[in-house]
């Protein structure tokens, strides 16, 4: 079997790797490692895939100490020998390192991936994302270790990439989403979007409302009452006087968010505020020229000093609604529910059909006309058309 697999894992030449290691190199050679670390990983698959003699050799199982795979919903899971192993969450990537911050210590470990977790992926992208929770282990006395199991993800935000998930962020308790009262203009529909794809993924919305010095709070009342009525939380803030950003802050506090929303709404100025020890960069210009870019761009968990993360989700435009069709948009208008057993026909799309329960409900002031008129918009909105090619133009 796996000769060369073998040869690659024999355990004196790991240790050798070990003793390699001079603090006074530390960077440079850790680099070298990693690097043959993720090489060899990959043999690992293979050696696997044969059978398992690998684990049955006493040298090498100590090594790899692989025990089995169990399935989680549609995860697999790789069930590894905790003896020796850490707990933490992945915080971010940087280069081939995967960042994770230890829950012991709360330092952070530049880890490498055990290559066997890659070939239990369905998606190449999704092996480790961040805020996964992983068990990693230290190899040798410097701060090189190896992610050896990933485990169960909820709360997760995606995109769509060519038909197949893209995960953003995994294990998020809720999404806050920005808008604007003003630069740029209050965006009801905008906000909508994201409620909708907040409540396909069964996340908890909280909607910020920024900027709310440049205009009359009252004009807002309207939306605020609506998103109110549907039972979700609003906050209005302003980061230059202040309002708003203790109620953000409990809503933040111990909690794990993602942060939506677009370029130049305020993002990185409200989590400054809410946490003045962050220091994000804000108002980037090459945020708004790079817009492109933000796709490749992995998310990057940033803990809060008074407990809890955020996360501030790149790649949001196209994540949005790449897994909801125009049919099921209704469901997701929550207060628009309680009255769709009401039309007439199964498939009414509450637009132009007669006797239909939510137009009815509009009209009886029971549904916001805000609400109605946001979902009549991203009904017409372009995102149907690229998402399905025969329809149109595929756009980016
Ligand atoms: N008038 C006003 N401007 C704000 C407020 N909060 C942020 N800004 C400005 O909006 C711009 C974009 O802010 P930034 O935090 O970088 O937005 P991000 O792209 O969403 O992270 C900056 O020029 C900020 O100074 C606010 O409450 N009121
Ligand atoms: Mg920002
Ligand atoms: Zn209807």
């Amino acid at each position: 079997m796996a000769d060369k697999g073998r040869k690659h894992h024999r355990p004196q030449e790991g240790k050798k790797h070990r003793v390699d290691i001079r603090r006074n190199k530390q960077t440079r050679t850790r680099q070298q490692n990693l690097t043959q670390d993720l090489q060899s990983s990959d043999e690992t698959v293979e050696d696997v895939s044969r059978g398992e003699r690998v684990t049955a050799r006493g040298d090498l199982s100590r090594r790899r100490t692989l025990v089995g795979i169990e399935s989680h919903g549609d995860q697999l899971l790789r069930v590894v020998d905790e003896a020796g192993c850490r707990s933490g969450r992945v915080s971010s990537f940087i280069g081939l390192h995967v960042m994770v911050l230890d829950d012991a210590d709360g330092k952070e470990y530049a880890c490498s991936i055990r290559g066997i977790l890659r070939s239990l992926a369905r998606d190449s992208r999704n092996v480790v994302v961040t805020g996964d929770r992983v068990l990693f282990r230290q190899e040798g006395d410097v701060s090189q270790a190896v992610i050896e199991r990933v485990e169960p993800r909820r709360g997760i935000l995606s995109r769509g990439s060519q038909g197949r998930e893209h995960v953003l962020v995994a294990n998020i308790d809720q999404v806050l989403i920005v808008g604007t009262a003003a630069d740029p203009d209050f965006k009801p529909q905008l906000i909508d979007r994201y409620l909708v794809s907040a409540e396909r993924r069964g996340i908890q919305p909280i909607i910020c409302i920024n900027k709310i010095d440049l205009v009359d709070p009252r004009s807002l009342l309207v939306h605020v009452r609506a998103y109110g009525r549907a039972g979700y939380t609003v906050v209005l803030t302003c980061t230059r006087d202040g309002r708003g950003i203790d109620q953000l802050r409990g809503l933040l506090a111990n909690r794990q968010t993602a942060v939506s929303g677009q370029s130049g709404v305020g993002k990185s100025s409200l989590l400054n505020c809410v946490d003045n020890e962050l220091g994000l960069r804000t108002a980037d210009v090459s945020d708004w020229t790079r817009k492109g870019t933000h796709t490749t761009r992995r998310a990057r968990l940033v803990p809060l000093t008074f407990g809890g993360w955020v996360c501030d989700t790149p790649g949001i435009r196209q994540f949005e609604l790449w897994d909801i069709s125009i049919e099921e948009v209704d469901g997701y208008y929550v207060e628009f529910r309680p009255f769709i057993p009401y039309c007439r026909y199964q498939d009414c799309t509450h637009t132009h059909e007669d006797g239909c329960g939510v137009k009815e409900a509009v009209a009886q002031a029971l549904i916001s006309e805000s609400r109605y008129n946001s979902y009549l918009r991203l009904r017409e909105d372009d995102i149907w058309t690229w998402k399905n090619p025969a329809r149109g133009h595929v756009k980016q």
